[in-house]
């Protein structure tokens, strides 16, 4: 039937000042004259909200009629942060819903202040996924993120006498207005069993599972809408249900908290965010959380596939499926299992179809992040699953053995299963095998990648691996989070680059211009101070914005080498006291991040900065010249303020391990000058910014894998540099803890004996760069027209680019 669709939504402020007062009213149940900040705010969701569901219903209906390719991005992480400014601003509504607030008294700025961040990931691989999704509606590829509701995303990190305290995160407390709930969505998620044998004969048995333990999974859909509204996608997270709500015989026997287990433990599967960052959690309930929204999520394609085309052979010609890593990639056994045992495919042509359906994205070479199952485990929750892998993997290795003359070696590396010490199955395998794409995140990334984990199977499908280096979206990580900047640009080259991040290249042309080069450092001073006003609410701390903002924040990781940081500026204190008459630059050292709570060294490095900021900050004769400054509870909202307040940004990790990096990008948009080694998508940012306008240095990833390889002595580098030996010894010896001396013992101990993240080894180069950003930094001329070359060149690495170039080469969609 030709059913009435609704006509859009006005835009005028005195009609969006109408429809709050309204949501307020009905929805929140408010009256306007004691609604609190929070309720103005859901009521100005809801108002934007009916906006974005206009261009939504458009995008959703346009798939059907055009019957385009959809894309489906299955990932256990999207890191969002908030949402409001974001869709008003692609919405282009950010005057008029700015000028309808300010009309009932409203101050958008506080009220956006109030929007919890959803911190329903990590780090890089969560946030990745989220610019993703913003950029997927932008270059317009109708696609559908898939992942876990999280109750509890990342912990709030807090500090206690410099310790690292996590505390619960509760981004639903005041109920989430930008979801919708689809019950009608919900699927059945199985666990356990036994597998039985129904029919066929010996080359097409069929089988099905009879699991022991059932949830229901349930959809929540968030709208993401693109750049101007072109285009509106969802976002689909899955939350775990019981299938009985509470046992009533049990209650009404008087068992009332054995009434309730099943749904506490349904209930428990999608509840909290495991923290861990790049190390498998090991524990049988993350494999339950990858499984549960595997499934899940592949029954809703195959749901939606069936409705439209009633046959599942041309499944991989309409569908893409993007595996997040590998904490989806069970999907690819459970592909096979709903296509063979639920849809009556035969095997091989099943694994065609999985095989050109899937796609996967590798975002790590570091061995301890490699995901594998211990097989009794994976056994038990997932039978099925497990023979059908057996079976995946006979036919590999049978193809390898065909294929050319691997030795035995070769053979086991290929393998599904790891069969040295306790059986376990390798998930960057079983992705690897199932996809017909598998893709790096950085040029050097992507490299190493041949040579290191997947070396064999690269000799056995060498033309799958393809590299895809990440992007940012322009749209937060410059427009929304550095308006002053955004503005600058406009008036100096016009408004291209709104639409088209790599046409901020005629930038490039103001970068010696002296005029311009004050209303950009002006800009930066302007964002310094937003910083320095934040850091001194929350923390009572006073910066001084004309010193130079230094700033490393991500994950605390050994391999991200905060420890070099801190280290360098425990060296530059002792120089700037021993060598008081020196010209020095004033310097603030920001850091923020998190550390995995289980990673105890990551957690040490927090409070050694946190100790060496209070002996250098309380020593008068440092005179201001250096101040050291943790902001804890690092997230996407702390990231907008302190990104546009760089002056330098730091990107330190020892070369080869990390894998891209996106702050790096974000920073170099913004007008920041980095310092960095050639590692991840630095080697690129150094290839479109020019050698002149970055400061690399230290060992590249092939120096460190020789050193690595033929062994290096730490204690002679050591030896031979005395500002390093100095400030070693001053941690060791415990100058910056004197409550307990020999708290940093072992953290100092790694470096002399084996040195393995290449600290002692790139210390010199390190610090004698920094004191080449000092000379930089004298230069306010010269320094500025590297930032504005930065912000001119970083345009390529805007995730439009990136998308295109999956849409294109991977998914052949869009
Ligand atoms: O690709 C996104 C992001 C990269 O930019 C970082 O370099 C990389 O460390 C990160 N990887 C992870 C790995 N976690 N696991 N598994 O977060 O991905």
């Amino acid at each position: 039937a030709n059913l009435p669709v609704p006509a859009p939504r006005s835009s005028r402020p005195e009609i969006l000042a109408e429809e709050i007062i309204e949501r307020l009213t009905y929805r929140i149940g408010k009256d306007a004259k004691v609604a609190k900040p929070h309720d103005w705010l859901t009521a100005t969701i809801l108002v934007v909200r009916d906006r974005v569901i206009d261009k939504w219903m458009e995008s959703t209906r346009k798939v059907y009629e055009t019957g385009a390719k959809r894309v489906y991005y299955l990932s256990l992480e999207f890191l969002i942060g908030r949402l409001m400014r974001d869709a008003v601003s692609n919405l282009g509504l950010m005057e008029e819903i700015t000028n309808a607030l300010s009309s009932l008294g409203v101050d958008i700025r506080v009220i956006a202040g109030l929007e919890p961040d959803a911190a329903l990931g990590n780090g890089g691989l969560g946030r990745l996924a989220a610019c993703f999704m913003e950029s997927m509606a932008t270059v317009d590829v109708p696609a559908y993120g898939y992942g876990i509701r999280y109750v509890h995303g990342l912990f709030r990190q807090q500090m206690a006498d410099g310790w690292q305290v996590e505390l619960p995160e509760t981004w639903l407390a005041h109920g989430n207005p930008w979801e919708f709930e689809r019950q009608e969505s919900a699927y059945e998620i199985g666990f356990g069993g036994a597998v039985e044998f129904v029919s066929g004969h010996d080359d097409q048995p069929r089988y099905v599972w009879k699991p022991a333990e059932r949830v229901i999974a349930a959809a929540f859909d968030t709208p993401v809408v693109g750049w101007r509204a072109k285009r509106v996608n969802t976002l689909r997270l899955w939350s775990a249900q019981p299938i009985d709500p509470i046992l009533l015989d049990a209650f009404n026997a008087g068992d009332h908290i054995g009434a309730l287990r099943e749904s506490n433990k349904a209930e428990s599967l999608t509840r909290v965010l495991y923290p861990a960052d790049a190390t498998p959690a090991g524990q049988e309930l993350r494999l339950r959380q990858e499984f549960f929204f595997s499934s899940a999520s592949l029954q809703d394609i195959l749901r939606r596939h069936l409705q439209q085309y009633d046959d599942l052979t041309n499944l991989a010609d309409k569908v893409a499926i993007q595996l997040n890593d590998t904490h989806p990639a069970v999907s690819v056994a459970e592909m096979m299992r709903l296509l063979v045992d639920v849809h009556g495919i035969e095997f091989d042509a099943a694994w065609d179809i999985t095989r050109n359906t899937f796609g996967y994205t590798n975002h790590t070479l570091l061995p301890e992040a490699l995901e594998s199952w211990p097989v009794p485990l994976f056994e038990r929750l997932l039978p099925r699953h497990m023979q059908i892998i057996y079976a995946i993997n006979a036919k590999i290795l049978v193809e390898a053995r065909k294929a050319r003359n691997f030795s035995d070696a070769e053979i086991r590396s290929i393998s599904l299963i790891d069969e040295n010490g306790d059986r376990r199955l390798r998930m960057g395998n079983l992705a690897f095998v199932g996809s017909h794409s598998i893709n790096g995140v950085s040029a050097l990334h992507t490299d190493l990648m041949k040579v290191t984990v997947f070396a064999d199977l690269h000799k056995l499908y060498p033309d799958r691996i393809n590299n895809k280096t990440n992007g940012i979206t322009p749209r937060r990580w410059l427009m929304q989070c550095n308006p002053g900047l955004t503005s600058l640009v406009r008036e100096a080259i016009g408004d291209a680059f709104l639409d088209d991040a790599e046409k901020l290249k005629p930038l490039d042309q103001f970068s010696r211009d002296r005029a311009f080069q004050e209303k950009f450092a002006a800009v930066k001073r302007a964002n310094k101070v937003q910083l320095s006003n934040l850091v001194a609410s929350r923390m009572g701390i006073k910066l001084d914005p004309n010193a130079m903002f230094d700033i490393q924040i991500k994950r605390i990781h050994e391999y991200k080498r905060q420890l070099l940081n801190i280290i360098e500026a425990i060296a530059l204190y002792d120089q700037i006291r021993s060598r008081p008459e020196l010209d020095w630059q004033p310097r603030v050292k920001l850091f923020a991040g998190k550390a995995a709570p289980s990673y105890h060294n990551a957690k040490l490095i927090i409070k050694l900065i946190n100790d060496v900021a209070r002996v250098i900050n309380n020593d008068p004769s440092v005179r201001g010249l250096l101040k050291v400054v943790f902001v804890p509870n690092y997230n996407v909202s702390l990231a907008e303020v302190m990104v546009p307040a760089a002056d330098l940004s730091e990107q330190i990790s020892t070369a080869g391990m990390e894998a891209s990096g996106t702050g790096n990008m974000k920073f170099g948009l913004n007008g920041a000058l980095t310092i960095g080694t050639l590692d991840g998508a630095n080697v690129e940012m150094r290839d479109n910014v020019g050698e002149d306008n970055i400061v690399i240095f230290g060992l590249k990833a092939d120096e460190v894998a020789n050193l690595r390889s033929d062994g290096h002595d730490p204690r002679a580098i050591i030896e031979h540099s005395r500002e390093l030996a100095q400030a070693l010894s001053a941690i060791a010896s415990g100058v910056f803890s004197p409550d307990d001396r020999t708290r940093y013992a072992g953290l100092i101990d790694g470096i002399y004996a084996h040195d393995w993240f290449m600290v002692a080894a790139d210390f010199d180069a390190y610090a004698a760069a920094q004191r080449d950003v000092d000379t930089l930094w004298a230069n306010s001329s010269e320094w500025y027209a590297k930032t504005i070359n930065n912000t001119a060149r970083m345009g390529w690495f805007s995730s439009d680019r990136t998308i295109r170039q999956y849409a294109k080469e991977i998914w052949r969609a869009g």
